[in-house]
């Protein structure tokens, strides 16, 4: 790959930063902060209701990154719902499918490796309704279970996530969703791809879920955008979740009727330049290619894992598997004794930015008996030299916490 640090600003005002924090957030390459800069000086207007150029050419611009999205996924443009982030577009699906279709006697499924925004919209749809939620659990290297013996015939939601944002698990979704058709023809699957789609190549045809849910910011686009993917069929049938302007049809003092898909569910003025911006996000990826990102991160997970266990051995527990095919560029550890925020701490003095705590993922923690992990995470802009430094960090912790007593 050419020298993408150059290709995002942030470095050049902190050459010595090094980011591995990109589950949390990508950075943003220079030609998303300018199709952003673009959108405001050029053509700064509401979108649809514009009978005039600047208006007219913000919707033709949103639009087409409606397309765009849609092809870097292999759906149909229609099937392709704005929404503000993967949190949003899976209470989307939580609030207008779940709360229309659930029933007494029903069951959800989801695992124990979910991001709370996965898990927390199920239990709380589970709650309501007086229904099962049960959990998928894992084995030892972190990889999950069977889930022969958890989905049944009552099974109305399946609800996973593809890869763990703490583990780093890439979980083999085509094997689980056939397995999962086959145990129940009439289950509806929903996917978190958060961790996926900016990593790898996904293709919803493939995949066959019924549901995807991603987000913007962690595919160097800017933050206020996610993305809901839905099959037709199923959008049709599902009740707008939030009502207001651009998702009616018709409105009269009696009653009021309402779009198809995808503006049935995008009521409001949508984040329009960053969406539009989104748009320069995908190309950005599109240029470096998907196999050539996976090919990168997973050298960079290998040489992460070895020159940790070198360098740290027994002093050092890594989760997640241990063979660098089976996860994603993603390192939560625990070192020694130490605290992982006082970890977090001293490599911010060596500017190295990684995240500390539960993640998001507090049932994972709590399988894993420990209250909090340190992460470190990589992205397109990620070398070996970054994770030289942070080697280099981690021993000054030990140094300045484990050399005293
Ligand atoms: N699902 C997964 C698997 C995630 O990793 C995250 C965010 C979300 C959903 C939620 O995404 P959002 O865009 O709606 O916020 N994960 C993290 C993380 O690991 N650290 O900060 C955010």
């Amino acid at each position: 790959m050419h020298n993408i640090k150059s290709d995002f600003p942030i470095f050049e005002h902190l050459p010595n930063l090094v980011y591995l924090d990109s589950t949390a957030t990508a950075l943003k390459p220079r030609v998303v902060i300018e199709k952003l800069t673009e959108y405001y000086t050029q053509y700064s207007a509401n979108i649809y209701r514009g009978l005039y150029r600047i208006s007219e050419k913000a919707t033709q611009e949103f639009e087409a990154v409606r397309e765009h999205t849609a092809r870097f996924i292999n759906a149909k443009p229609n099937e392709v719902i704005f929404t503000r982030n993967t949190t949003e577009a899976i209470n989307l699906i939580a609030y207008s499918l779940g709360r229309s279709i659930i029933q007494e006697g029903d069951e959800i499924v989801t695992t124990i490796m979910e991001h709370h925004a996965n898990f927390v919209p199920w239990q709380q749809l589970a709650f309501e309704n007086g229904v099962d939620l049960k959990v998928v659990d894992i084995d030892d290297e972190g990889n999950l279970q069977s889930l022969d013996t958890v989905i049944t015939k009552r099974t109305k939601l399946l609800a996973l996530t593809a890869i763990s944002n703490v583990l780093g698990t890439i979980n083999p979704i085509k094997d689980i969703v056939k397995k999962a058709r086959t145990l129940n023809p009439e289950i509806i699957i929903i996917l978190d791809a958060a961790q996926a789609v900016p990593h790898m190549k996904l293709d919803v045809i493939a995949l066959d879920c019924d549901f995807i849910a991603f987000s913007s910011h962690k595919m160097c686009g800017p933050t206020g955008v996610g993305v809901l993917w839905g099959k037709q069929e199923l959008l049709q049938q599902m009740p707008p979740f939030l009502f207001g302007g651009e998702m009616i049809s018709e409105v009269s003092l009696e009653k009021t009727t309402f779009q198809n898909p995808p503006q049935r569910f995008e009521a409001g003025t949508p984040a329009i330049g960053e969406v539009i911006a989104f748009g320069a996000a995908l190309s950005y990826l599109e240029s470096i290619g998907m196999d050539t990102i996976r090919a990168h991160e997973r050298q960079l997970t290998r040489y992460a894992l070895e020159r940790l266990d070198q360098q740290f051995g027994d002093d050092i527990r890594v989760f997640g598997p241990q063979n660098e095919e089976d996860r994603a560029g993603i390192v939560a550890f625990r070192f020694r004794t130490v605290h992982p925020h006082d970890v977090a701490q001293i490599l911010d003095q060596s500017q190295v930015a990684v995240r500390a705590g539960h993640h998001c993922a507090m049932p994972l923690h709590k399988r894993l008996q420990v209250p909090a992990t340190t992460r470190a995470s990589f992205y397109v802009y990620t070398t070996e030299e970054d994770i030289e430094k942070f080697i280099k960090a981690l021993q000054n912790v030990k140094e300045v916490l484990c050399t005293r007593k």
